[in-house]
């Protein structure tokens, strides 16, 4: 399956953050339209429809895109791979090749939110993505490589593209990937860290080497777009920036 062509065939301009309660499923990789077990998408959402019990997806209540943005190199395949499989992949082999997305369900507060997280299959190499790739996007995660000074200089181009063709309230944060090494590293944390400030938002280092933050970095956008579709007055707002902070892990005693 092409991306950009089930992208083109939806022809819907921005998400939906507001979801219908039930329970739900989706073959992975499989197309998106219509299918038998009535599975319908509104404005770039899998709507939970009737689930079938011949397939083994689990079911979830809400589902939302994470997209992954940065410079090819910087880790968005190997990222993807860890959160998804808890592996991590060595070599040139897969930044050449990419993935187009996976499915994963987290549960927030009892809440299953299936997040499907696209990779950008390679375009990124051209250091540019289809502009349609960011339209239905309900949150992005913008990579970086902390051993690789030209890919966090990058990053104001990617805002600025994001800016442009994302929908205004997409989720947007920030990962210096590949802090494991430490040896090779380019970029302090703190560079990171004031970036990310001057933008507003969220900020964290992580490694799909080591696991570092991986978990973190799916779960705080988890949470975000749970408490944005479910705003409900009886519960406290819940705080991204706030969350991020309290949970993030260091990467040890050296900072560089
Ligand atoms: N040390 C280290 N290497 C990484 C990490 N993430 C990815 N890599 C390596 O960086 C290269 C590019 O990774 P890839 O996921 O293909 O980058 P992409 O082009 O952004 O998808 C590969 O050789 C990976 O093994 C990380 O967290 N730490
Ligand atoms: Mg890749």
């Amino acid at each position: 399956m092409s991306r950009k062509k089930t992208l083109k065939s939806k022809g819907q301009t921005s998400p939906s953050t507001t979801l219908p309660a039930g329970r739900g499923k989706e073959q992975e990789g499989k197309s998106r339209k219509i299918n038998s077990s009535g599975q319908a998408l509104i404005n770039g959402v899998i709507l939970p429809n009737r689930p079938s019990l011949s397939n083994s997806s689990e079911f979830y209540d809400l589902a939302f895109k994470v997209m992954l943005v940065g410079d090819s190199g910087v880790g968005k395949t190997c990222l993807l791979v860890r959160f998804k499989d808890g592996a991590f992949l060595a070599g040139s082999f897969i930044s050449t090749v990419g993935i187009d997305f996976r499915n994963k369900v987290l549960n927030v507060d009892d809440v299953k939110v299936k997040l499907q997280i696209w990779d950008t299959a390679g375009q990124e190499r051209f250091r540019s993505v289809t502009h349609a790739y960011y339209r239905d996007a309900h949150a992005l995660l913008l990579l970086y490589d902390v051993t690789n000074k030209t890919s966090f200089d990058n990053i104001q181009a990617w805002l600025t593209e994001i800016h442009e063709y994302a929908t205004q309230d997409v989720v947007i944060m920030l990962l210096g990937n590949k802090a494991d090494a430490t040896q090779e590293r380019a970029v302090k944390k703190e560079a990171g860290e004031k970036l990310a400030k001057e933008y507003g938002v969220p900020f964290m280092e992580t490694s799909a080497k080591t696991g570092l933050n991986v978990e973190l970095a799916f779960m705080a956008i988890a949470k975000e777009l749970k408490h944005r579709s479910m705003k409900s007055p009886n519960h406290p707002k819940f705080k991204l920036h706030d969350y991020v902070n309290s949970e993030m892990k260091g990467t040890g005693c050296c900072r560089s």
